[in-house]
């Protein structure tokens, strides 16, 4: 019995340092715009997505996983650092030419995956600052190619609608955003390079962040899959960056690379609804992109691994985005920097292990430097303040985007667990809750600040002093 033991204790001392020697876990990360969380089927949607079925099957869906924000930038600066967006003081979207982004101080997963000797690379949208020295090349990856923001914003506002977007390769901008037919061909561009990048380093551990712009106004569809559904222009784009998946997914296994890589599917915001009037989209989530309901945040989010991670189940306990930089950290073995992050590691989450639990104890959504909405595991407060809904005044901006009608929100508390809608303020049944998550709030006030001003724990980001 007692050699036994010894024998086993020997075996867990020498076998856990070989196996993480072994271990060298490629990373592919596909984050997708404005894909909301009833779009693909795998989450309840009807626009077919073959690929993603097959994806959920072969791994763990997350049914409660949130983005830190209802908005591009700041949602890819959260998924990018482990940080809520509030903390690296990006609280808005970023235009072209902001004088903002995210700071080089900031500790990025690929920077985290470089540490480890990883080859790293980012095909698509960045959108966390368009500068030269934000970009990037600047930021832990080795490669990149697309465009540094949303495929709807360019510095030239005199091309309609695609608005002169520069397409970037490396730190150069090779090509301008022009017309309908290179918006159109972006997807499969990017899954080019990333099928490229895959095949070139199969021998060495690889992260690779395919950020596609799609499915992001204005649609842009490839021509082979124009008319391959019956949900319109959205329905086809949605399509298409299923395919794309599947082409990532079938270079893994060609390459034998499928059980040592995790793919992580998910997106950066909710469905931006009201662009959506030619295609069908299934949600029964409130609301969409922009705002702080379940529409804005929830994002359908698959993790797969086969052999590690368990096929074919679902964790419905809560998660975010920026729990993914902590979790890769983890599975590589690389150390963090200094910086403080609020992401968790996940891993007995995504792992399936018995009894695992939410990491987050309370989870602040914060827009535009306003905490206005703070959940935990069941339960979501809501503060009062007016949003803009999905429902367009018919009206346009002077820039050319409709104008939505906004609406008041009141004070409440919404069981999520029962009312995934959010449709039942039950504030009055549970005091207690309200309370609990009252006190949350106002310790979140004091971190990251409470809309009149900012908390201490908010960093700078990079700014771009002009010269004189
Ligand atoms: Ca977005």
């Amino acid at each position: 019995m007692m050699l036994r033991k010894i024998l086993a204790f020997l075996f867990i001392l020498f076998s856990v340092p070989l196996f993480a020697a072994e271990e060298q876990t490629n990373i592919v990360l596909i984050f997708i715009d404005d894909l909301g969380y009833g779009d693909i089927a795998p989450f309840g949607g009807s626009i077919p997505t073959p690929n993603l079925d097959k994806l959920a099957q072969q791994g763990r869906r997350f049914t409660d996983f949130a983005s830190s924000c209802p908005y591009c930038s700041p949602s890819r600066a959260a998924i990018l650092t482990g940080a809520l967006h509030a903390r690296l003081g990006i609280h808005n979207v970023l235009m072209a030419n902001a004088p903002i982004g995210l700071n080089p101080s900031e500790e990025t997963i690929a920077e985290v995956a470089k540490k480890k000797g990883y080859a790293t690379a980012i095909f698509g949208k960045w959108h966390v600052g368009d500068r030269k020295e934000w970009l990037p090349l600047n930021q832990g990856f080795d490669e990149y190619y697309g465009i540094p923001y949303s495929n709807d914003i360019g510095p030239d506002r005199s091309i309609p609608l695609y608005h002169g977007g520069l397409i970037t390769e490396g730190d150069e901008t090779v090509e301008i955003l022009d017309d309908a037919a290179k918006n159109d061909a972006l997807t499969a561009r990017y899954t080019e390079r990333a099928v490229q990048f895959i095949e070139k380093n199969k021998d060495k551990p690889f992260f690779l962040y395919l950020a596609h712009n799609a499915v992001h106004t204005p649609f842009g569809v490839g021509d082979k899959f124009k008319g391959a559904t019956k949900y319109g222009k959205f329905g086809d784009d949605v399509f298409e960056t299923d395919w794309s998946v599947g082409e990532v997914v079938k270079t893994l296994d060609r390459l034998n690379l499928r059980r040592k890589t995790l793919v992580i599917f998910t997106s950066d915001n909710g469905p931006a609804l009201a662009g959506r009037k030619d295609g069908g989209y299934d949600t029964t989530l409130r609301e969409g992109k922009g705002t702080v309901f379940e529409g804005g945040v929830r994002e359908p989010t698959i993790f797969s691994q086969p052999g590690t991670i368990p096929e074919g189940t679902s964790a419905n306990q809560f998660a975010a985005t920026i729990d993914i930089l902590p979790t890769v950290a983890a599975i590589i073995g690389a150390p963090l920097s200094g910086n403080k992050i609020d992401g968790k590691d996940i891993r007995p989450l995504i792992y399936g292990e018995e009894g695992a639990v939410s990491q987050h104890e309370t989870y602040p959504i914060y827009l535009s430097g306003q905490l206005l909405a703070v959940r935990d595991s069941r339960w979501k407060l809501i503060f009062p303040h007016e949003y803009r809904t999905s429902e367009p005044t018919g009206n346009v901006s002077p820039e050319g985007y409709p104008i939505h009608k906004r609406v008041k929100q009141e004070l409440a508390l919404y069981d999520l667990q029962n009312d995934i809608g959010e449709t039942k303020d039950v504030k009055a049944e549970h005091p207690d809750v309200l309370k609990r998550l009252q006190n949350a709030a106002d310790n979140w006030h004091k971190q990251l600040g409470d809309g009149k001003q900012f908390g201490p724990e908010v960093r700078e980001p990079g700014r771009h002093i002009k010269k004189k």
